[in-house]
């Protein structure tokens, strides 16, 4: 493959999985009512494999006719009578655990087509990204006949219950960081619940969300109850965003588009949001901890995904005794990181997703060593040119440094010394983000204080990234509104109806 400055891994690994051989990219167009269409201006645009510059395939550009399309043919899906309502609640979960099989089966193409468009290593698209995109589904089909509601204990002269209903059509709108993740923690819950759904991928990474079209009409679901409709924001996903027919959108992405997100939908119908947005997420380490193991997590943290997570763990808070020590740790563990083509099974860390966020992360690179912060590894790209950067460790660094306050979504951690416990979890909540932190300590009281004490929708204690289908993900203040995963979840999905019957004989 044409390399543009990854190194060479040397001959391949025996006993892993090994990316497929693609020819061509087999689904480009957009999916609507189970077919595949053109979209209505005849427009495509170019995705672009970060590893190399070189471009994938071309894929259809869906436009605000294209929404509207798509929402018409949800909502006709899922009006009453049709297929998609009247279908037993546990076939619902049969076709989700069907889909699942789907994904089982083609496995090996999707981590290679999610690896070709993100640059995300081989082994993690194959591992971390299908296994959680295929425990989301069988985690939702099991709730899809378990929704239910309650009987109410009113005055005897009535009968009153509640019943939870599908919302109706549910956006979705994706980002490139996660592109099949995203998209099944979105579209798993809804379908559960019996909603139909509109999927606007990013347009850096349509095709893994393009090929979901192929296994859900396969899986036999009905025609119209998943749309995807890959197109750029200001368009595709600003048509979903503020249409008048969509009765809830979900959206992961940055802060910003958030905020025009949840305007639109005020300015619209008042849609329901979902919100997961950005995160300047803070790990603390006290001196008690298992050294090396807070070592190894808070690197995995700062680093995985090539640093492009919303759960980054970019803010690391020492304590004093123990800071050195765990700077010297982590800058030798950082230069070990294995740089290299992401379609290499030994690869650990890919490239960036594009120009626009290198540009980023350099300019917040150089402003860190301005600030005066200490540049211990890293910092700048591979030799070579390409979007390879290498993994980043500053020390030294200071509350106010613009490193320490806005999001990098990049591979850079930011290290911080600290004396007290009082002054680390003041320091660590003074943000106005707040989607997850951890604490790495071996004593249960203080994990229990602090995580009661940390403002994040997720703690870990000695862990990072520790994510699971049953338990609720999303943010406390500018990090978001309400929960993704879990039953929680369900509630975003799901319109609560109370039906009172007055009895006319009471005994
Ligand atoms: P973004 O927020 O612009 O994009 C996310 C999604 O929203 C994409 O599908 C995009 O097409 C869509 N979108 C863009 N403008 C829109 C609009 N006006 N209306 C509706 N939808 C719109 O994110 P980005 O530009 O890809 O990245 C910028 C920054 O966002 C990153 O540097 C990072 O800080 C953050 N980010 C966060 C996450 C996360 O997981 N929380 C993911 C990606 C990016
Ligand atoms: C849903 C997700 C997961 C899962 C496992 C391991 C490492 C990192 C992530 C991760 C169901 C089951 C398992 C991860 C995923 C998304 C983000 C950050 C980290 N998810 N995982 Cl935004």
């Amino acid at each position: 493959m044409e390399q543009n400055g990854a190194p060479e891994n040397g001959a391949p690994a025996a006993g892993l999985p090994q990316p497929a051989k693609l020819q061509e990219v087999p689904y480009t167009k957009l999916f609507i009512n189970n077919e595949w269409q053109r979209s209505s201006k005849g427009a495509s645009f170019p995705t672009f494999n970060p590893a190399t510059g070189v471009k994938i395939c071309d894929v259809e550009e869906g436009d605000t006719a294209d929404v509207d399309r798509a929402v018409r043919a949800a909502r006709a899906a899922g009006r009453s009578g049709a297929p998609w309502r009247k279908m037993e609640p546990s076939a619902r979960g049969r076709l989700l655990h069907g889909l699942a099989d789907l994904l089982e089966r083609d496995r090996v193409l999707l981590a290679t087509l999610e690896t070709m468009d993100t640059g995300k290593p081989f082994l993690q698209s194959f591992f971390i990204d299908l296994d959680g995109s295929i425990k989301t589904l069988r985690y939702y089909a099991g709730w899809a006949d378990k929704n239910q509601g309650k009987s109410l204990p009113v005055d005897e002269s009535f009968m009153c219950f509640t019943k939870h209903e599908p919302v109706g059509v549910c956006g979705a709108i994706i980002p490139w960081n996660f592109p099949l993740l995203m998209f099944t923690w979105k579209v798993a819950p809804a379908l559960s619940c019996g909603n139909t759904v509109v999927v606007k991928p990013a347009e850096q990474t349509p095709l893994t969300a393009v090929h979901m079209g192929a296994l859900i009409k396969e899986a036999g679901f009905p025609p119209g109850v998943v749309n995807i409709v890959p197109g750029f924001g200001p368009s595709a996903g600003a048509a979903i965003a503020g249409h008048m027919d969509v009765d809830k959108v979900a959206f992961t992405g940055s802060t910003e588009v958030g905020q025009l997100v949840q305007a639109a939908a005020a300015s619209s119908n008042l849609k329901r949001t979902t919100l997961e947005l950005g995160g300047k997420n803070a790990c603390i380490v006290f001196a008690d901890a298992d050294l090396a193991l807070a070592v190894a997590e808070a690197q995995k943290g700062a680093f995985y995904n090539q640093g492009q997570c919303c759960t980054a763990a970019s803010r690391v808070f020492v304590e004093e005794s123990v800071h050195d020590e765990f700077v010297r740790l982590s800058v030798e563990s950082a230069k070990s990181i294995v740089i290299g083509d992401p379609l290499d099974p030994r690869t650990a860390h890919g490239p960036q997703i594009d120009r626009r966020q290198l540009e980023k992360i350099l300019d917040l690179v150089a402003s860190g060593e301005e600030d005066g912060a200490r540049l211990e590894c890293g910092g700048g790209t591979l030799e070579g040119g390409g979007l390879f950067f290498h993994p980043t460790i500053f020390s030294g660094v200071e509350d106010h440094m613009r490193i320490a306050t806005e999001e990098i979504f990049g591979p850079v951690q930011c290290i911080f010394s600290f004396k007290t416990q009082q002054e680390a979890v003041q320091r660590a909540n003074s943000t106005r983000f707040g989607l997850v932190a951890a604490v790495f300590t071996r004593r249960m009281d203080r994990a229990l204080s602090v995580s009661s004490a940390l403002e994040a929708g997720t703690v870990w204690v000695n862990c990072y990234n520790a994510l699971h289908a049953q338990t609720p993900f999303g943010g406390y203040k500018m990090s978001g509104n309400g929960r993704e995963l879990g039953e929680y979840a369900l509630a975003e999905y799901s319109e609560v109806k109370a039906v009172t019957i007055k009895l006319r004989e009471t005994l």
